[in-house]
């Protein structure tokens, strides 16, 4: 606020994850701004695009990068840059110890917005989903209520703070139930296992929880947990079973998104299902709808997920076309997953109508790539797509068709796909083909190339 934050300015952040950057959470919450967190492994280029969108009032970074990033920043019309840590006079922390009068809360309504976080679209660029305090409050009393958290729990917190799971889901419920958490760098497994003794609650993707099982001192040291959460990506049925039968906990699994926070849940006490993502959640309405009638399809079928409730954020960022090309006329957001209902009403996921792959985790857009690959020299045609992956659930391939007596430099291509995009999203895979298999209607079959260069992994574990 004393640096002239007013309400609804953005306040921008990319830094290494730190409790300073609760600090900045609460900060921007009480002066009315609205937090905007970036992925740590975004590109200059990529922090660019977003500042521009978004226009900033403050971007805070680490020391490290200040040098490199404040000159982006300014370009993009920043007015001030801070550094989250340390004790220089654009410190976070300087400025808070050197803040001696007390500043009044701004008073903020439910519809107003504290937080943007970008995630990409099949279409274009990323898009800034708009959270409201409703939508944010609303969730996270419900996951309270549901997973059961109190003041005696204690977290776990080893995810990224930049998405909605690790800053929304983990933080807001341990905040809002007045409980504690261990806050990690990142995921390290041996740290994870050494602090289940003291903690009762987890959350993670699966990546975690497929790693943690190579541990032989995970048994011993899960017993006592109250607690394991899983989400973001699918939990295979295998993961959950082999869990249960090293661990005796069954891993719970929910369902978000981070237009709609947390959709569904499996339930705490009754029968927590395998390869479900359970039922949805309180005051929250889950439909599966036909792609061609729009119709509700019946139990046992399948169709497009669709979600209405408090949880739904209230558009996309300066760009209400791409809003309403989410939402129907009934307020029912389309999330672009597809699911079917089983006969005890267990919402089962199985697939995605939208061209998605999500690796570790992290939301790779293939048009994306796509777009960066068709510019190079030499290439005629592109198409990404994701192949199974041991670690990562998926993993990200790209299938190039050159012009004609064309040679691409497939060194130099990787070197530039590494300029402009973050390290998760980069091909771990090149493959030159000659065409593109196409189904009658024109469009790329990503399934076909899928089989033919699913086996990858197989022959090079190491990618
Ligand atoms: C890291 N790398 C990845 C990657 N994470 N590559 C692909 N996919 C990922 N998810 C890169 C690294 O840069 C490195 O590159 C190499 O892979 C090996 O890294 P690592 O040491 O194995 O990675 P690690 O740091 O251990 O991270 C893996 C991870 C992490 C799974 C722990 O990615 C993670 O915390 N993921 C969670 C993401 C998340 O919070 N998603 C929620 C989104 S919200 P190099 O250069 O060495 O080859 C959402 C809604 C909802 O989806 O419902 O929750
Ligand atoms: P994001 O856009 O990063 O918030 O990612 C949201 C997407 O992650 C959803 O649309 C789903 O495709 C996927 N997702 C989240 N949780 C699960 C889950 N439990 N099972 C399968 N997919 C999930």
């Amino acid at each position: 606020m004393a640096l002239g934050v007013s309400p609804g300015d953005r306040v921008a952040i990319q830094a290494a994850k730190h409790v300073a950057m609760l600090e900045l959470y609460g900060a921007a919450i009480i002066s009315g701004a609205i937090l905007l967190p970036l992925n740590t492994s975004y590109t200059k280029a990529e922090i660019s695009y977003f500042l521009n969108d978004a226009r900033p009032k403050i971007f805070v970074c680490d020391v490290e990068s200040e040098a490199s990033l404040a000159d982006v920043a300014y370009d993009c019309g920043v007015k001030t840059v801070l550094v989250l840590t340390g004790s220089s006079e654009n410190s976070l922390e300087w400025l808070r110890d050197a803040q001696t009068t007390g500043l009044a809360p701004v008073p903020r309504g439910a519809e107003d917005i504290a937080a943007i976080l970008y995630t990409s679209g099949t279409t274009g660029r990323a898009k800034g989903a708009m959270l409201s305090h409703r939508a944010l409050a609303s969730n996270a009393a419900v996951l309270v209520a549901l997973w059961r958290f109190s003041k005696d729990d204690r977290l776990i917190h080893a995810l990224p703070i930049f998405h909605t799971h690790g800053l929304f889901v983990a933080i807001n419920v341990v905040m809002m139930a007045g409980a504690s958490m261990d806050f990690l760098a990142g995921f390290d497994a041996e740290a994870i296992i050494g602090l289940m003794l003291e903690s009762s609650v987890l959350m993670g993707v699966p990546t975690f929880y497929t790693r943690l099982l190579k541990y032989p001192a995970l048994p011993d040291a899960a017993r006592g947990m109250r607690l394991f959460v899983s989400g973001s990506a699918p939990l295979l049925v295998e993961t959950h079973r082999q869990w249960e039968m090293q661990t005796g906990h069954r891993i719970l699994e929910r369902y978000g998104m981070t237009e709609t926070n947390m959709n569904t849940s499996n339930p705490y006490d009754q029968e927590r299902r395998p390869g479900t993502v359970g039922f949805a959640l309180p005051g929250i309405e889950v439909r599966m709808v036909d792609s061609g009638t729009g119709l509700e399809v019946p139990d046992g079928e399948v169709g497009g997920i669709e979600v209405r409730g408090a949880n739904l954020f209230s558009g996309y960022w300066e760009n209400p076309e791409k809003t309403a090309a989410g939402m129907c006329a009934d307020g029912f957001f389309k999330t672009g997953d597809l699911a079917r209902r089983d006969e005890e009403g267990y919402i089962h996921i199985v697939g995605r109508a939208k061209d998605l792959i999500i690796s570790g985790g992290l939301n790779v857009y293939p048009v994306e790539l796509e777009l960066i690959i068709d510019a190079f020299p030499g290439v005629d045609e592109s198409a990404v797509f994701g192949v199974t992956h041991p670690d990562f659930g998926e993993s990200v391939v790209a299938a190039i068709v050159p012009h004609k007596g064309a040679t691409i430099e497939l060194a130099a291509l990787h070197e530039h796909l590494a300029g402009q995009l973050a390290r998760f999203k980069q091909p771990r895979e090149i493959v030159i083909v000659d065409a593109l298999p196409r189904n009658t209607m024109g469009k790329v079959q990503k399934n076909v190339l899928a089989a033919s260069y699913g086996d990858f992994n197989k022959e090079h574990p190491h990618h």
